[in-house]
This record gives C-alpha cells, sequence and structure tokens, in this order.
C-alpha cells in the first residue's frame, strides 16, 4: 500500500506540475490586463474563448493554447508568428492619450513565483500568477493599424517603430529578495553581480509595466506590440528548441488627443531580430550580463515623423536584416525638422543605419521541425543543460 500511496501521489504532482498537464504549463503567461486613459481592459482568456471577456479585449490571442507559447530562433523570421498571429484581431479597440502612460499587466502560466519575496505587492487573485522569468529584454513597439480598423488590422503588415527596449542595466541589481526567489526557481539568476535587467524591474514591479505613448503622435488606430524576451534557455545548435523565448502582445489602441507626428518607417515583425544573430546566440551563463547588446532596430524618439513616404523606405522595410548587432541600440534625436528628416530616413531603413549589419535572408527555418513537444521538452532540455553548465543543483526551469 505504501508503494501504491507513492506512485499516487507522484501522479498526482506529475499531474500537477508535469508536462501532461493543461496548456497551462505550455503557455508560461500571456497580458493579463491593460489600463489606459483610467480604464482597465481584460485581456483574452486564451483557455476558454468562451469566456465573455475575451468578447470585450483589445488584446490579441497571443498563441493556441496548445501551441508552442513563444518565438524562437526558428521563428524570428516569421511576421505572423512575431506580431501574434498576424491575422486574427481582437473585438475591442481602446483609447489612450498621447503622452499618457499604458499599463500593461501580465500573467504567468503557473504558480512558480506566487507570494515569493521580490514579486511586488501585488496581490493575486486566484488561479493568477506573477511572470515567472526574470533574466531578459522588455520592448514595446507600435504599428499603426493602415486600414483604420485595428481589430481587423492584418498585424503581419505592421510596420514596427520602437518606442523602448529595457536590456541590462549594470548600473544596478536585482533586489536581493528577488534573486533569492529565483535561486529557488524557476531559474537561478544571472548576471551574479550588478546587471537589472527589464524583465527583473518588471517582475520586481508585479509583472507590471508603463509605457508612454508618444505626446504628439496623430490620432489613429494602432497596434502596441508589448514584448517580453526571456534569454534563460541558451541556443544551443543541436537542439531547435532552445534559445531566446519571445513572448508577443499585441493590444489595439486608438490614440487621441495627439499631435501631428506621424509614424516613421517601421520595421516588419519578421525583420525585428536576427535568426543567427548576437542575440539569438547570446548565453547569459558564460556571459554573465557583461556584453549584452539591445537587439533589433533603433528606439525612435518619438517626435520625428516620416517625411512624405518615399519608396525606397517602404521596399527597405520589408528587407530581411539581421540588425541585431551593434549599433542599432543608438537613439535617434533630433533637434531640427532637418535631422528630425534624416532620422526619420535613418529609421526608415535600417539596413542603411550601420552598412556592416550585412543583410542575411537566408536564416531561419531550416530548423522548423521539432517545435510539436513544446515547453514541457524544453523544460528538460534547459535542465540537463543546466546540470551539465553547472555542478550545483538546478531546480524548477521553466
Ligand atoms: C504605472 O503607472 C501607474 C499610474 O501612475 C502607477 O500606479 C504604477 O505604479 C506604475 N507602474 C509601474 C510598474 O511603474
Ligand atoms: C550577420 O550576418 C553576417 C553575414 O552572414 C554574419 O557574418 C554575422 O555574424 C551576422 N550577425 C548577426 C548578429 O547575425
Ligand atoms: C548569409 O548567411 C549564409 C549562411 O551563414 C551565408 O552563406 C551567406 O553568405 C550570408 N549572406 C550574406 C549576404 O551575408
Ligand atoms: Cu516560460
Amino acid at each position: 500500500m505504501v508503494q501504491t500511496t507513492v506512485f499516487t501521489s507522484s501522479l498526482f504532482l506529475s499531474a500537477l506540475f508535469g508536462c501532461s498537464l493543461l496548456p497551462l504549463v505550455n503557455a508560461h503567461g500571456q497580458i493579463l490586463g491593460v489600463s489606459a486613459n483610467g480604464v482597465y481592459n481584460d485581456g483574452p482568456n486564451i483557455y476558454y474563448s468562451g469566456d465573455a471577456k475575451n468578447a470585450k479585449t483589445a488584446v490579441r490571442t497571443m498563441y493556441e493554447a496548445s501551441g508552442p507559447s513563444y518565438n524562437l530562433p526558428t521563428d524570428f523570421t516569421d511576421d505572423s508568428k512575431m506580431a501574434c498571429e498576424g491575422a486574427s484581431g481582437a473585438p475591442v479597440t481602446i483609447q489612450v492619450s498621447a503622452g499618457s502612460d499604458m499599463q500593461i499587466d501580465w500573467v504567468g502560466a503557473t504558480s512558480d513565483l506566487l507570494n515569493q519575496p521580490g514579486t511586488g505587492d501585488k496581490t493575486w487573485p486566484d488561479g493568477e500568477y506573477p511572470w515567472v522569468h526574470a533574466m531578459g529584454t522588455v520592448a514595446t513597439y507600435i504599428a499603426s493599424c493602415t486600414n483604420g480598423d485595428c481589430t481587423t488590422f492584418d498585424a503581419s503588415e505592421g510596420s514596427w517603430v520602437k518606442l523602448e527596449m529595457d536590456g541590462i542595466d549594470l548600473s544596478q541589481s536585482i533586489s536581493d529578495d528577488l534573486r533569492s526567489t529565483m535561486a529557488a526557481k524557476p531559474e537561478e539568476y544571472y548576471p551574479t553581480g550588478a546587471g537589472l535587467w527589464g524583465m527583473a524591474k518588471f517582475v520586481q514591479d508585479g509583472s507590471s509595466w508603463n509605457v508612454t505613448v508618444p505626446s504628439g503622435l496623430q490620432n489613429g488606430q494602432y497596434i502596441v506590440r508589448h514584448e517580453l524576451m526571456a534569454v534563460h534557455n541558451p541556443l544551443t545548435s543541436s537542439d531547435a528548441t532552445t534559445g531566446p523565448q519571445v513572448y508577443v502582445g499585441c493590444i489595439q489602441v486608438e490614440v487621441v488627443d495627439g499631435g501631428d507626428v506621424t509614424l516613421p518607417e517601421g520595421t516588419k515583425a519578421g525583420s525585428l531580430y536576427a535568426a543567427d544573430g548576437d542575440f539569438a546566440q547570446y548565453n547569459v551563463y558564460s556571459d554573465n550580463g557583461a556584453n549584452f547588446v539591445n537587439p533589433g532596430p533603433a528606439v525612435w524618439d518619438g517626435a520625428s515623423s516620416s517625411s512624405s513616404s518615399s519608396t525606397s523606405a517602404s521596399s527597405a522595410s520589408t528587407t530581411s536584416t539581421n540588425v541585431s548587432t551593434s549599433s542599432s541600440s543608438t537613439v535617434y534625436t533630433s533637434s531640427s525638422a532637418a535631422t528630425a528628416s534624416i532620422a526619420a530616413a535613418a529609421v526608415a531603413s535600417p539596413t542603411t543605419t550601420s552598412v556592416d549589419e550585412a543583410s542575411n535572408s537566408t536564416t531561419s527555418a531550416s530548423a522548423s521541425a521539432s517545435t510539436s513537444s513544446g515547453a514541457c521538452r524544453r523544460r528538460r532540455d534547459v535542465k540537463r543543460m543546466m546540470r551539465k553548465r553547472h555542478s550545483s543543483s538546478f531546480h524548477e526551469t521553466h
């Protein structure tokens, strides 16, 4: 009987925490809701499409509950996956005033960090949990819904302009509380010394992030693309299920009280990050945070409008480029109309901002196969790898 009991309880545990569980484990998290102009809008329930809140949400369903919950380097060149599965709009578009903050709350899919020190003072309702990863970037992009209606806009056509990216700030450190929490689960925090990842800041703030809508932005419909890129499972050449995990959330907004600034030409979602670039290959454990460079296009200053759309700019946006190197973290700051249009042109054509970042679109898809096994396989892989990498015991991975 003892044996039976043990067997039963381990079955029970594996049902609770194991890989055979529901889509919950695969999902790792999603946008919980968004506050804009004092109104809170609930994100969708990705596990039950019949939930009434799904009929009132401005947040696009990020991924099928049964599918992979995040994009890996093999997905980086996919305009649709990198933009919330492109075509499927949310039913609602919410208003936000130019110059105001939007608060974007995320929710984790598992209880690993629930009520753990360092995860913010938020009280989580039943069934909702903090975000579970603390190493990686937080970024926000915006694209115009060029058809004038975000509820039907195909986001894979979006021309994404980067509003911000928090990579690692070496002048700050993770809180002692969150470091201790992460040492237990789901993965130990690196760097071991100073270095605050945007994602750690986000977890410390209760899995919440504020982004300011540029104050001069022209009224109209836009998608705000909020992105968490977790780096805890470095790419290994032999395994296509490894690499940074890119979680993308898309919020449909109507900017009101705006100015006369139009977005510069941006970047197609599938051209933001190179599938074989420095970011895709970044190893947080060997680098210990020291040489991380924010990947992707330059941050827009929020002020320099695009000049009357030139044809070269629009064709440049469809070029797949490995921009994830060096100088892409330049911030354009313009002080005059002349430099503004130069900056706009530079943003419009990331390929030309640094010539040494040679165009290379032939990367990606080769390893498209084995994505089916999903998150659980990744969890096992990272566990195995980490055991190899560190002799110290490695606990839960995610
Ligand atoms: C976001 O802004 C709101 C409203 O000002 C504030 O209450 C909240 O603390 C901010 N959140 C973060 C993470 O800074
Ligand atoms: C960009 O592509 C070039 C040419 O293939 C390659 O040498 C370089 O390593 C790539 N860099 C990144 C960051 O992808
Ligand atoms: C792109 O990468 C492939 C494979 O690494 C390489 O053979 C090719 O020369 C690169 N192309 C450019 C334009 O850098
Ligand atoms: Cu995860």
